[in-house]
This record gives C-alpha cells, structure tokens and sequence, in this order.
C-alpha cells in the first residue's frame, strides 16, 4: 500500500482465522478506534496495540506521519495454546503501507463525536454461562492444568477425548439451553473456569460489554461499544448486556472453530 506523508486512511480489520489472537501494533503509524463489531463507538480513542481475536472487528483511522515504511505486526499474545504446534506469530507483519516523503495536502479532522450508544437499561433476566475444558474424561477447571506438561497432547487425538463445556454440557443440535423472549433485556455472566481465553460470540444480536472481573478485580470497559464477540480471558468473568428483538433459536459459542466444533456452543430460545 502506497500512502502520502500525512494521509489516514480508514481501515476496517476482522479477524477471520480460526483461532488466532492478533495483538497488533502499527510501526510508524498511528491508530485511532472508530468502530468495532457493531459499527461505529461514540468518539474515536486512540491505541497504541490492540487485541483483535477470532471473529471480532475493528475499525481504524490510520494515520501516516513519518515517511518510509509503515507496519501492521503482531506482538506475543498468550491464550493458552494447549497441544504441539503453536505457530510463532510475535512479529509477522501482515501490512506495510509505504509513506512517501511528501506531504500530502491537510486532511479533514475527525469529528470528536461519531455516534451516541444508549444503555440498554435495567436487565429483567441474569444468565451465567460457565466454560470449562474436559480432557481424556477429567474435567478441569481453573488452574487444576497448571504445571502439567501439555507437550505430547493433541485436541484431534481420538484417545484424549478433548472437550469444550457451557454450564459442563457439550453442544447439543437438538437441545434447547435456554428460553428467552423478544425485546428482554438481558445481563449474561460468562465466566470462564478454564485453561485458556474463549473469545464468545452471541447470534442475532449486537452486546454491550459491562464489566470485566478477574481475581476480585473489577474493569469497566475504556468505552461504550456494540459488540458480538468478547475474548473471556482464562480465569475471568465478563458481565455483557444484551436484547434480542427477533424471534427464533439463536446460537452463542467460542469462536476458536475448533472448540466450537469440540462443544462449546449452545442455544437460546427467543420466543415471540
Ligand atoms: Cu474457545
């Protein structure tokens, strides 16, 4: 990508793997946050890196004001990566914009204001959705892993029989979860009691993230966004609001596809 000295450029990023974190950093360039899975935030924030994990999007305003060349690159992001073959990632580029040496003419400011992002006001219904990973039969919860040797292991291994849980039940087609109704405003508790981060993604709707909880410690997120996917970090609760204003059975999972595929998936019920 060619660029001029001083030009943004607006750039919309969606993690389309199946299972990697992208920690990105943009060398020699600057970035600013305009939106994310549900379209634009409020007010552009700017970020020096940013986690992009599967299935999430980001929208950026790039800004190019040192010449030469400009990298998009991958830092070292730990998940938890259970099993052999963890691909070495820290340092990939995976764009280079050259900026050229002469300016490009003033570029429009952004505006300090994008958009307003309502609160989806007091939940009538509190869900807990607990993940958890089963190995060989044993099923693990936080921390019980820690220490062992995950070396010789392999998801697909038939004799190890890895599973992916919600509330300790494997995903089932013919299975409801649970029951919900059109228009319910609804607070979901997703705590993650196992090994490694499960980026969560709900069907049919756009969330709003509320908090943030790991070891007692509470976060708010930095700013109001709508969402359809949030990275549960291994030994974290995330507390999510959210509506569903269309009838029908809707589906919420890990989207690491392979821990989708082992289980982690289950269906709610939105009836009308
Ligand atoms: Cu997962």
């Amino acid at each position: 990508m060619a660029v001029a000295l001083g030009e943004k450029r607006r750039l919309r990023l969606y993690n389309a793997t199946n299972a990697r974190f992208l920690l990105l950093k943009f060398d020699n360039a600057s970035m600013t946050v305009i939106g994310t899975d549900g379209g634009l935030i409020e007010a552009p924030v700017a970020v020096d890196q940013l986690l992009l994990t599967p299935a999430e999007r980001v929208e950026l305003i790039v800004s190019f004001d040192k010449p030469g060349p400009a990298k998009l690159t991958m830092l070292e992001y730990e998940r938890g990566w259970m099993g052999p073959g963890k691909p070495n990632e820290a340092g990939m580029i995976l764009l280079t914009a050259n900026v050229s040496e002469e300016a490009v003419a003033a570029m429009p400011r952004l505006p300090a204001k994008l958009r307003s992002i309502e609160s989806l006001g007091n939940p009538v219904v509190t869900r807990r959705f607990v993940l958890t990973e089963s190995m060989g039969g044993i099923d693990h919860g936080s921390t019980s892993m820690q220490g062992m040797d995950h070396s010789n292991m392999s998801m697909s291994s038939d004799s190890m029989e890895m599973k992916f849980l919600i509330n300790g039940a494997s995903f089932d087609m013919n299975r409801i979860d649970e029951v919900s109704k059109v228009g319910q405003v609804e607070l979901w508790e997703v705590v993650n009691a196992a090994d490694m981060d499960h980026p969560f993604h709900v069907h049919g709707t756009q969330f709003q993230v509320v908090e943030h909880e790991k070891d007692g410690k509470v976060t708010m997120p930095s700013y109001r966004a709508w969402k359809d996917t949030v990275n549960i970090v291994a030994g974290e609760t995330v507390r999510i609001m959210l509506r569903q204003d269309l009838p029908g059975p809707r589906m919420y999972h890990c989207h690491i596809l392979e821990h989708e595929q082992l289980g982690m998936m289950g269906t709610v019920d939105v009836q009308a």
